[in-house]
Parts: structure tokens; C-alpha cells; sequence
């Protein structure tokens, strides 16, 4: 076959597709082991204090940061915390908010939908866990006048890039959860973010507290899931 290492499309250099092409064997079971794999992931609130190294965040991050996004633009920083000082300044500000949510933001309905997940307004484990990950997104760039340039389809890549993270830690044998104090301003605040940066997600990582317990809940079947049209 006639490949070439790289071709030129619109002026623009397009280098050769590495492909990774299975057996039909091999992709079903491909397919099977990451399902079983990824179907023990289960958002953990409790943490042991047990310290995670700088590399491995840092890989996790850069795992999250391959994600695809409109016009490649990446809009996303992810601000990984360690510093204790500034995670009990994040603790005491989320849990500020989550008192004002549980006590008189959050309807009853919400409240009750909540229950079987045991959650509460106090979040020990913005302190416990050894890394949080904050990640932002951008509304838009600043070029170097400080002029806005457009992103595209923001929360579409930043939640992709967000779950890449979560199956990256996962992968790693660590824990994290999906935690959302809201509104979510104080972290820009907090961690001197740029203006066009918003708070997305809060994600604490470690390893989870042993034994730790979570709620029973069951996966949707596929059939609920998924309609084909064949
Ligand atoms: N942010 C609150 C409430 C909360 C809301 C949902 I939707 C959850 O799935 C879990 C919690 C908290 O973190 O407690």
C-alpha cells in the first residue's frame, strides 16, 4: 500500500493514523475486560490520608488533557491542590455553600432523591484526600493583548476531558468523585484564576479509606440505556 508519512490537506500537514485494527476475537474481548473494568468504578467520599505522588497526577492530567475537543482547543486547566493551607481555605468555602444548599437552596424533592447516597453538608475529604483537581473551563482564550478568542463547544469537551480523568484514576487504582458545590465561584476566587476561567468540576483523589462502603445502586440495563437501529 502507497502510505506516505504525511500528507498535506487545505496547506495544513496530516500525519499517518497510527491504527490499532483487532481481530474480531480480540475486540470483543477487548471491549468486555474495560466494561468489567470501568463497571467497579464507584464514586468514593471517603479517603485514606495516604499520599499520592506528583508524577502520577500529573499523568492522569496529561491522559485527561488527550481528550478531543471542538477545534482542538483544549479549553480546560486542570488545578491539581496539595497544599493542606489551601485545601482547608477550599473545605471551609465549599462547605459554606453546601450549608446554604442543603438548608434552604435545594428542594425537598432533591433532597430526598439525595438520601439513599448519604450525603450531607460537610466535606471532610476536601481535606483528607492528598489531591484535589479543579478542573476549569474557558469560556473563551486571551491572545497575548488580552483579547478574547473563541472556543467551541466548551462544556461538551470539558465534560469529555473530565471523564477521561475519572477513568485515568480509576485505571490508576485510585478513587475520586464527581463533587460539585454550588455555585462553584470561589474556587476561581480562591485559586486566582483568570477571568475567562470557570469552576467546572471538583474532583478529590486518593485512596479510598478501608473498609468503605457505598450505596447499593444498580447500573440501568442496557435495554434502558441504549436503542439500535439496524
Ligand atoms: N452538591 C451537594 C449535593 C449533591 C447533589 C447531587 I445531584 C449529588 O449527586 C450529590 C450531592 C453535595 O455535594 O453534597
Amino acid at each position: 500500500m502507497d502510505t506516505k508519512p504525511h500528507i498535506i490537506v487545505n496547506g495544513h500537514k496530516h500525519v499517518l493514523y497510527q491504527e490499532n485494527v483487532l481481530s474480531q476475537k480480540e475486540l470483543l474481548k477487548q471491549s468486555q475486560a474495560l466494561y468489567s473494568y470501568l463497571n467497579k468504578r464507584r464514586s468514593v467520599r471517603e479517603y485514606a490520608d495516604t499520599p499520592v505522588p506528583k508524577e502520577v497526577i500529573e499523568t492522569l492530567i496529561k491522559t485527561a488533557s488527550t481528550a478531543p475537543s471542538g477545534a482542538h482547543k483544549q479549553p480546560w486547566t486542570f488545578c491539581a491542590v496539595s497544599n493542606p493551607a489551601l485545601k482547608t481555605q477550599i473545605k471551609e468555602a465549599a462547605e459554606a455553600e453546601e450549608k446554604e444548599s442543603y438548608e434552604s437552596r435545594m428542594s425537598d424533592r432533591w433532597k430526598k432523591d439525595l438520601e439513599p447516597m448519604g450525603t450531607n453538608r460537610y466535606k471532610p475529604f476536601l481535606e483528607i484526600a492528598p489531591w484535589l483537581i479543579i478542573v476549569f473551563k474557558k469560556v473563551h482564550d486571551l491572545d497575548e493583548n488580552g483579547e478574547k478568542v473563541n472556543n467551541y463547544y466548551v462544556n461538551e469537551s470539558v465534560g469529555i476531558a473530565s471523564g477521561m480523568l475519572i477513568t485515568a484514576i480509576h485505571n490508576a487504582g485510585l478513587v475520586t468523585l464527581t463533587h460539585t458545590p454550588s455555585p462553584m465561584n470561589f474556587l476561581a476566587k480562591l485559586l486566582n484564576r483568570p477571568s475567562n476561567e470557570r469552576a467546572f468540576l471538583l474532583l478529590p483523589i486518593g485512596y479510598p479509606k478501608s473498609p468503605t462502603y457505598v450505596p447499593d445502586i444498580k447500573r440501568k440495563p442496557l435495554d434502558e440505556v441504549a436503542e439500535f437501529y439496524e
